[in-house]
Parts: C-alpha cells; structure tokens; sequence
C-alpha cells in the first residue's frame, strides 16, 4: 500500500522509510515532493497526537490518498514537558544549534536531566483513521556527541543505549529504540492486525 507522507522534514522521511522497509515492506511512503505537493500541513493543536491527525487529515481531504503524518519532540522534566510539541521552534532562531543552545542553557544547574521523546502517527484513509505514539525516556548532556540522526540527538542520552547519545549511534540502532521507531511499528502492527 502507498502512503503519502505528510511532512517537508527530511529527517523524518529517511527514518520512517527506514523503519518500515523492515517492519512492514509492504507499505511505501510518497513524499509531499514525490507528489507534486508544495504545502505546509497545518500543526496548531496542544498534542502529538492532535498535531499528526491535523497533518494527516488536510493532506487526505487535499489528495484522497491514504495519508500518513508524524508529530515528534523532547519533553524535558525539569522544564515541565518542553519544549513537547513547539520542539522545532523552540529558540527564536528555530534552527537545531540555537534550539540545543537554549536546552543546555536552561538546565544549568539543574539536578534532574531526565526527558523523553515523543512520537505520533496518524494514518487517515477512506477506511478511517488509526493514531499510534512511541516514546524513548534518556537523559541530556551538555556537551554534544555523535553526527547521525537530527535535532536533539547530539545531546540526548537515550537510557537504552548507556553512555552514548542518540547521534553516537548507527541508524538502525537508533531506530530500535527510538519514539519513532516504536510509533510506526505499532502503526504496521495495527494495520496487520485490521487485515
Ligand atoms: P513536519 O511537521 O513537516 O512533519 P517538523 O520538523 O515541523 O516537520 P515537528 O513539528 O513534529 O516536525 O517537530 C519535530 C521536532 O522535534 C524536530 O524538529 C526536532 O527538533 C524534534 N525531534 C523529533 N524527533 C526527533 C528525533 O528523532 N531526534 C531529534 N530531535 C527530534
């Protein structure tokens, strides 16, 4: 089955892709691009899970075509939960540096690092709407390390691989712990279990 994918982060679709070549081959992403779709799918809602239904839902009103949509972020203790769903705008300058920058400099001092991400995956298609989430609970440094995945991960230390960040490890590592991981394998586990 052919998904599109509602999302302009590159990121994103390398790491679903990824994810589900193994968890279930059967499913393709179509990216926006690979669509000729030029749009920004709209993300207003105070949830991952309302922000990946929005996604899901105006790309399948737009096209008709099942339509698949990822909300993510870091939820920091100490901070009360942000950056959660505003992890990409988090700095006024919103890029990844700037965005860590800030991350770091507001835990100075502070004795709980604890922090998780999150994920949701909404699918939205004429046969109704499934939404599944993932998360992966670690911890942040402030010196960063590593150079693969993106965002937080120079600086996130997942509890599932001890002593290495996020970025330290090979992507197929990352993708067996990580929120995104576990959110589209429970999306080809329901969609195997609905057939
Ligand atoms: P779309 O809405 O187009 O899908 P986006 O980049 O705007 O793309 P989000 O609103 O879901 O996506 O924000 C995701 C942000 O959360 C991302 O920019 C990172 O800052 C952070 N994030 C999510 N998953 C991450 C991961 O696996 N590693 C590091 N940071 C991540």
């Amino acid at each position: 089955m052919k998904l599109l994918f509602a999302t302009n982060n590159t990121h994103k679709i390398a790491e679903a892709a990824r994810i589900l070549q193994t968890a279930a081959p059967d499913l393709v992403l179509v990216t926006l691009a690979e669509a000729g779709l030029d749009v920004d799918p709209p993300e207003n809602e105070p949830t991952f899970e309302g922000n990946a239904l929005s996604k899901a839902r105006a790309l399948f009103a737009l096209t008709g075509l099942p339509t698949v949509a990822d909300d993510s972020g870091i939820e920091v203790t100490t901070l009360g939960g942000r950056p959660g769903v505003h992890s990409k705008r988090f700095s006024p300058e919103a890029t990844d540096e700037a965005n860590n920058r800030l991350l770091v400099a507001l835990l100075d001092g502070a004795d709980d690092r604890s922090a998780r991400y999150r994920c949701a995956v909404a699918l939205v298609s004429a046969d109704g709407e499934l939404v599944t989430d993932g998360s992966c609970t670690g911890s942040i440094t402030d010196s960063p390390r590593g150079a693969g995945g993106f965002g937080y991960d120079p600086h996130f230390l997942p509890d599932d691989a001890p002593g290495r960040t996020m970025a330290e490890l090979t992507a197929d590592e990352k993708h067996a712990i990580s929120h995104r991981g576990r959110a589209f394998r429970a999306l080809a586990e329901r969609l195997r279990a609905r057939s």
